[in-house]
């Protein structure tokens, strides 16, 4: 048992720029942890309120006069009851008064002062049954932003190499080399454009969703011929972005659902996709389903928006067959125990988990001890950038350490 001996709130800011909330928890030995919460810009309809409605200010007024002060004595270790107690005290159904970046920020701090406290890594007091940490996640990495992500750019809004090596470290520079490679072409093909970069450092350039998918595959096919590692196209439509009225609409193509399984269907089978990630709206558990059927084990089709991380949703996808795997974002849904009940689920039912960031993300290294304590299929975290190479330089660490990984080249 340790008790929290203190709670302290304040604001910083996120990769857009953009407040947020920050958490240090101490224990009564003197162990602390602090840890910030990320922000989306494509957020899905059922997912926890970030922030009240007076934001970043009113959050931070609510957890220091009411959240901190019924935290106080609390076991830390004991952290589903500390999570509890983060729901009970916000008392709506969504985080609504507290904000759910404020309940990530407050849970994930507290998990590290544990870590702290025991001397071991944030993944070790996370970790799931059989896990011992030398089981690492592929790599979803965004090369080519468009949608809300990348004003100017495609309609869909992540074009990803999807790398996957037992050894972390070439599965992150094989997805890297991708994102040079896509970066080449682009200046060779646009010679007199300055490209630019999107909110999670993948290029941003005026090019359709189709031109886009090309050039992504012809630079995973040469970083393959390279490197000798499994890298390979994959997508994040965040499909509910452009569906409206009941139709899915693009620049160049306005499609129905059948129009639009079809659609998708076929792009994997052409590019050889890995990855498919919200390819319908965040409604569609039975078209979902379709595509899971279309696409079978070739890909991940990874429910994102569909699931917001809740283990209510996930439980109506799986009785449908909606997906074979589902992203997971604490802040989404709020706690590290709302985000473990998921997890727990996902494993139980034999469906893969991914990792992810989000847009506006911050500098911590937490969340690569949430992929890897709990056996994600994959870590979602950017390729470029300080906030999202956080990520990826820890899980090389974390390689490493165990003696499984490689060293950057
Ligand atoms: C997504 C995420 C992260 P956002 O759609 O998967 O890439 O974006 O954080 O804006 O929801
Ligand atoms: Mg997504």
């Amino acid at each position: 048992m340790s008790g929290i001996r203190s709670v302290t709130v304040d604001s910083v800011y996120d990769s857009r720029g953009r407040a947020t909330v920050e958490a240090e928890v101490t224990l009564e030995s003197g162990a602390h942890g602090r840890a910030a919460a990320p922000s989306g810009a494509s957020t899905g309809v059922h997912e926890v309120a970030a922030f009240p409605a007076g934001g970043v200010p009113e959050a931070l007024r609510t957890v220091r006069a009411v959240l901190a002060p019924a935290l106080l004595g609390l076991d830390a270790f004991d952290l589903s009851a500390v999570d509890q107690v983060i729901h009970t005290t916000d008392g709506t159904p969504n985080l609504s008064r507290v904000g759910g970046n404020s309940a990530t920020a407050i849970s994930v701090a507290t998990a590290l002062s544990v870590a702290g406290e025991r001397g071991v890594p944030l993944w070790k007091v996370l970790a799931r049954p059989g896990l011992d940490g030398t089981k690492f996640p592929a790599i979803v990495g965004n090369c080519l932003n468009g949608g809300r992500h990348a004003i100017g750019g495609p309609d869909i809004q992540e074009f990803i190499a999807y790398a996957e090596d037992p050894d972390p470290a070439r599965s992150i520079r094989a997805a890297l080399r991708v994102h040079t490679l896509v970066g080449d072409e682009l200046h060779r093909r646009y010679p007199t454009v300055a490209l630019g970069r999107g909110d999670e450092g993948g290029w941003v350039a005026a090019i359709g969703n189709v031109e886009a998918l090309e050039l992504l595959s012809n630079a995973c096919a040469k970083a393959r011929d390279e490197l000798h590692i499994a890298v390979h196209p994959g997508l994040d439509l965040a499909a509910s972005e452009f569906f409206h009225d009941g139709r899915y609409r693009y620049k160049d193509r306005n499609l129905d659902l059948e129009g639009q399984v079809a659609f998708v269907a076929q792009l994997v089978d052409q590019y050889d996709l890995r990855y498919l990630e919200d390819p319908l709206d965040q409604e569609a558990f039975e078209g979902f389903a379709e595509v899971t059927r279309a696409v079978g084990n070739r890909a991940l089709v990874v429910g994102d928006d569909l699931y917001v991380t809740d283990s209510h949703r996930l439980e109506r996808g799986i009785e449908r067959g909606s997906s074979n795997a589902v992203l997971i974002k604490v802040n989404q849904v709020g706690t590290l125990t709302d985000t473990l009940r998921t997890v727990d689920l996902a494993a139980t039912r034999g469906i893969a988990t991914v990792t992810s960031h989000r847009s506006g993300e911050v500098p911590d290294s937490w969340l690569t001890h949430v992929a890897v304590g709990t056996g994600a299929r994959a870590l979602k975290c950017g390729l470029l950038g300080g906030e999202r190479m956080a990520k990826l330089n820890e899980l090389l660490r974390l390689g490493r350490a165990t003696g499984s990984s490689n060293h950057a080249r």
